[in-house]
């Protein structure tokens, strides 16, 4: 089947591309893309050219897959798109861009060499490489700057977030928005508007935008550097659009595919390639196949009005899901939907929406004390106190009132999902959803697969987290699930370090060097070492020994950012401090232990942080709580702050050599026993020379490669 289909309406030649589902340029596309433009040239009845995207989107991009291929050093993989741009600029008959969808990378970079731009209104237009550890590699950052100037140029390149149609109308990025049917109007716009906007004007000839002002490329770099901290994509954007205003159009063009080039070859860009289908490989659950039922969910209900319940129920109101939020008291909810309140007017302040919007989401969420309305619910999320007790009891109230159709979920971090389901009818619609604080804002989603969990509910589970907007994550029903249960060993291995020697600072200090989103002191401090306290008075048994500093900060009542101390002291509530006291008793409570205490270098902090992580990893896999270690992968970078430059704790584990990894762990075990055993699957695959990605979780040890 051809992928781009030529036809003429009157005058007007159409080029639809027609590769779903996201029309990216794959091979053969720009090759069809260029015969139907020449075809079109040489006809005479046609006046004009209209290209547009069938299906759900305007072109969304170079395919990735052939990237991931150039990134792994095949020769000749990637598209070259410079003819291809070059015939339709040079076209002697006005090419119109018909956009709708996500116009997105290489996508706008076939746009930008149009005449014309017009677009729908929902449309969106972006430049997202930097996603993707590369910079535009098809003319994007000549042809950006000359349309909407450096500043703006770099804005987008150096975020990656595309902008909507009224801004890129602003901006000079589209023509005209069309409210009607888009292909008529690009029709219309083509026969009649743009004869009356004088001659054909080539993007790549345009220079009246390109100003040379050394304080605007020195602001794209501080940003690119503070926002995309480790890493080089950005900058390297920023230098690209530089050669745009400094360079004649053609040596700019070099100048962009050298940078294009290096980017291809760096770690960095397989990484991030890697993170974007691990992300999208989640969704994809083996025995739960595409055609399986899922249930339309149209009303939620929540119970709990805390953090959590908050978070989730605007999480679902923002995605059209009527909630009803219950709590047993009525100030928690008068207090729920002041923050909810105050939320939604802070996103209209910002501009994220209107403030229509946001009265329409509010209106959505209906606090309540009672269970009204419960009966005609499509999900129930339990998100009340970590507590077993607590939440089997209102399971078994649930049980009474849900309807059978109803699904029932668990907003728990850590307890036994079977034991919760027990208590109820229907323990095949019972599941977990583990939401991550803040729930609105926060993208991943464990999805926790109980024993006896139908394959519907998890599929309306997945579906549920895509519609909201999240990645859905499938995990096995075990101790603190994948995150949590790799998170504790991990938080637990920094109090030692602690112990031996460093402060808490110094290893936040190299955690955040090596990119980590923020240290896990004060991870700790922001969840509450209250909350730790009672995860390790339920779990601490298996995670013996664990030093005694934590216990002695809950005894002094430092409860973290809510008490303004804990392993920090807060002057203004969020940013952490070094505390000499804290550091004081770290140190006597070591002596005590009898711990000898030494200068410990960042490089041992950050292997012992990270592959303490990466070794109760490797466990989790072997006893199949995760389907794949790229899921892993998916869990660390959207929910704990792993860098998704590094693509996870399993791809950084590969990309360093498992063996290495292996003798590290080996070294830690001679040096600490037992705590740091080494996982047996990552002793195997480092015998074997194997690689966590190689792992497939659905053989026995002995059938893997
Ligand atoms: C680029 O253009 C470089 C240039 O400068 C030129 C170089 C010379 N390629 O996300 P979804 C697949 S770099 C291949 O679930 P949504 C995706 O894997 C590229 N495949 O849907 C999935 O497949 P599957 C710049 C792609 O509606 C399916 O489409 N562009 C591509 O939530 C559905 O995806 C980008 O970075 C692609 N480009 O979101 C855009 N895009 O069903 C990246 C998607 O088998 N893409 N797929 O799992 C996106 O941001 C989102 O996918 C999009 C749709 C917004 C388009």
């Amino acid at each position: 089947m051809a992928l781009v289909n030529l036809s003429t309406r009157g005058s007007v030649a159409v080029v639809t591309i027609d590769n779903p589902p996201v029309n990216a340029l794959s091979a053969g596309v720009p090759e069809e893309i260029q015969a139907a433009i020449e075809a079109a040239e040489k006809d005479p009845s046609v006046q004009a050219v209209v290209l547009i995207g069938a299906g759900r989107t305007f072109i969304a991009g170079a395919d990735i897959k052939d990237l991931e291929r150039a990134a792994a050093g095949e020769s000749g993989a990637g598209p070259d798109l410079h003819s291809l741009l070059q015939r339709i600029e040079d076209c002697s008959k006005t090419v119109v861009m018909a956009m709708h969808g996500t116009a997105l990378g290489g996508g706008m970079e076939v746009a930008m060499a149009g005449h014309f731009r017009v677009a729908r209104p929902d449309a969106q237009f972006g430049m997202p490489e930097v996603n993707l550890g590369i910079i535009p590699g098809a003319e994007g950052t000549q042809r950006l700057p000359r349309l909407i100037g450096p500043a703006a140029a770099i804005d987008m390149c150096v975020s990656g977030r595309p902008i909507k149609a009224d801004a890129a109308l602003m901006l000079g990025l589209i023509d005209k928005i069309i409210e009607g049917d888009l292909l008529e109007g690009a029709i219309q716009f083509a026969v009649e508007l743009a004869p009356e906007r004088g001659p054909i004007r080539k993007t790549r000839e345009r220079s009246e935008k390109l100003v040379a002002d050394s304080k605007v490329f020195e602001a794209g770099r501080e940003t690119a550097r503070k926002t995309r901290r480790n890493t080089f994509a950005a900058l390297d954007a920023v230098d690209a659009i530089e050669a745009a205003v400094t360079l004649p159009f053609d040596q700019g063009c070099r100048r962009e595919r050298e940078l294009v080039r290096k980017r291809l070859e760096s770690d960095e860009c397989r990484a991030l390639i890697h993170a974007f289908f691990a992300e999208r490989a989640a969704a994809k659950v083996a025995d739960v196949p595409k055609d399986t039922p899922v249930l339309p969910i149209a009303k939620a209900a929540i119970l709990g009005a805390g953090t959590m319940g908050s978070g989730i129920a605007m999480a679902c109101a923002n995605s059209g899901i009527a909630v009803r939020l219950k709590d047993v008291e009525q100030w928690a909810l008068d207090r729920a939907m002041a923050s909810i309140r105050k939320n939604y007017e802070s996103s209209v302040q910002k501009g994220r929406f209107t403030a229509e919007v946001a009265a329409q989401r509010i209106a959505a969420i209906h606090p309540q004390t009672g269970y009204e309305g419960f009966e005609d619910a499509d999900l129930i999320i339990e998100a009340a106190f970590e507590n077993m007790e607590l939440k089997k009891r209102l399971f078994w109230e649930l049980d009474a009132v849900a309807k059978a159709v109803c699904v029932l979920a668990t907003n728990t971090s850590t307890l036994d999902i079977d034991e919760i389901a027990s208590v109820t009818k229907r323990p095949e619609r019972v599941i977990g959803l583990h939401f991550f604080s803040p729930a609105n804002v926060m993208r991943l989603v464990e999805i926790v697969r109980g024993a006896k969990t139908g394959k519907e509910i998890l599929g309306t589970a997945l579906a549920l987290a895509k519609r909201l907007g999240k990645v859905g994550v499938v995990v096995g029903n075990c101790r603190g699930f994948a995150g949590n249960r790799m998170m504790l060993p991990y938080m637990r291995e920094a109090q030692f370090i602690a112990e031996e020697g460093s402060t808490p600072s110094e290893v936040d200090g190299a955690l955040w060097d090596f990119g980590m989103a923020m240290g896990i002191f004060a991870v700790d401090d922001m969840g509450g070492i209250d909350v730790g306290h009672r995860v390790r008075e339920e779990y601490g048994h298996l995670l013996q020994p664990w030093p005694s500093a934590v216990e002695k900060l809950y005894e002094m009542g430092r409860l973290g950012q809510k008490t303004g101390k804990g392993w920090y002291k807060y002057e203004d509530g969020r940013t952490p401090i070094r505390d000499p006291e804290v550091e004081a008793m770290i140190a006597q409570t070591a002596q005590a232990a009898g711990v000898s205490r030494r200068s410990i270098p960042k490089n041992e902090i950050v292997d012992r942080c990270i592959y303490t992580l990466v070794n109760e990893a490797a466990r989790i896999l072997e006893e199949g709580y995760a389907d794949r270690a790229a899921d892993i992968d998916v869990i660390y970078v959207t929910g704990y702050g792993f860098p998704a430059y590094r693509g996870g704790p399993m791809w950084y584990a590969d990309s360093a050599g498992l063996k290495k990894v292996y003798d590290r762990v080996s070294e830690f075990h001679r040096r600490y026993g037992e705590r740091w055993e080494p996982a047996p699957l990552l002793k195997r695959l480092a015998e074997s020379g194997g690689t966590f990605a190689g792992f497939d979780a659905s053989k026995t040890i002995d059938q893997q490669p």
